[in-house]
């Protein structure tokens, strides 16, 4: 397992790659051309300089979270095979200069979604949020004026404004398309750029929906151990596979994150470790990360990632913001820097015991 941490490139992020580099065990970095938008083909001479800055700061480019998918893939579309075209050629470049992880997502219209992004809580820091309620209380495009009053004018991962202000559009071509439907357009999608996957050994990791369960209506296809094996045999490879996602899966308590670790011993290539704080039906914080902060059992998570064997990317997701800082919401540089520690003292203890 090695230790890394999510950046969001010297345009976006608050914080440095000198700063993650000061964070013990950390070795590299996750990270994205923020600034290109689904279906863009990426360009190598920007892929190159992401890499030199991040090697500059003496880290690596652990994996790349996300290359994201253009919707006429996910929706099947007129335009979907020149979309994965698009997308193989973005492998292909990756590839190219060495990069050998792409986590991705399958939602539809949007990614993640949270009813509040800076709860207070008791000792004075905030938190990211979910409350069914006060979700269903909404409709799309009050969630969405929601969430932009709440972002603080941080660009959020997965809200990207050009495509939200085509939401309605967005809406409508998921129209017919269910659960069974989306899933027969990600095995398409998966056969499709697997071969180019294999050449070059990118290891193509994709992000259970969060939280675990449809949201406005729209399906969702990577919620609980069935769908994540599912989606295994879709497209059987060595290329194919998972990022664990604590805080997604575990958003619904009937997942047993442990256990579903160990089920899919060999198909998890990037895991992201955090806790959440169970308050009710459909309703959680997202906690610190130490076990005893939330609902998880932080030390059975990482026991079981040791002992499948798995020696992939972990990153510590989203954290609390703490200490006055300001930073996109969850992506603060002192809670994720305390939860790594944690994660990384786990770590040790775990391995001296064995
Ligand atoms: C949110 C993130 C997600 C994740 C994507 C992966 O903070 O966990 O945006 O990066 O779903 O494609």
């Amino acid at each position: 397992m090695k230790m890394t941490f999510r950046w969001f490139g010297d345009k976006f992020d608050t914080i440095t790659p000198e700063q993650i580099r000061q964070i013990p065990a950390v070795v590299g970095v996750i990270t994205t051309l923020y600034d290109t938008m689904p279906g863009e083909v990426w360009e190598t001479a920007a892929i190159r300089a992401l890499k030199e800055r991040v090697e500059r700061a003496g880290l690596e480019i652990s994996g790349i979270e996300s290359v994201n998918i253009h919707d006429a893939i996910k929706a099947a579309s007129s335009e979907r095979d020149m979309y994965i075209e698009n997308y193989i050629k973005t492998l292909e470049r990756l590839g190219e200069q060495g990069i050998d992880l792409v986590c991705y997502n399958f939602m539809p219209v949007f990614d993640w979604t949270r009813s509040d992004l800076a709860k207070p809580r008791s000792d004075g820091s905030t938190v990211l949020s979910y409350d069914a309620e006060i979700i269903e209380s909404m409709d799309f495009e009050q969630m969405l004026e929601s969430i932009g009053s709440k972002s603080e004018g941080y660009l959020l991962p997965g809200w990207e404004p050009e495509r939200m202000a085509r939401n309605k559009e967005l809406f409508e071509i998921y129209k017919g398309i269910d659960e069974h439907k989306l899933k027969e357009n990600l095995g398409y999608f998966l056969r499709a750029i697997m071969p180019v996957c294999e050449k070059y050994n990118i290891k193509m990791a994709i992000h259970p929906d969060d939280p675990a369960w449809s949201v406005f209506g729209l399906p969702r296809i990577v919620k609980d151990a069935e769908d994540l094996q599912e989606l295994i045999n879709l497209a059987p490879s060595p290329c194919n596979g998972i990022t664990l996602c604590t805080g997604s899966l575990g958003s619904n308590p009937e997942n047993d994150i442990p256990a579903i670790i160990r089920s899919l011993k060999g198909k998890i290539h990037f895991a992201h470790t955090r806790n959440v704080k169970y308050l009710g039906y459909r309703k959680f914080d997202e906690s610190a990360h130490l076990s005893d902060d939330g609902s998880l059992d932080m030390y059975e998570i990482i026991k079981a990632l040791y002992d499948i064997g798995f020696d992939g990317p972990v990153r510590p997701d989203h954290g609390r913001m703490v200490w006055g800082e300001k930073s996109m919401p969850g992506y603060g540089l002192y809670d994720r820097a305390m939860g790594i520690c944690y994660l990384s003292g786990l770590l040790e203890a775990i391995r001296k015991q064995k």
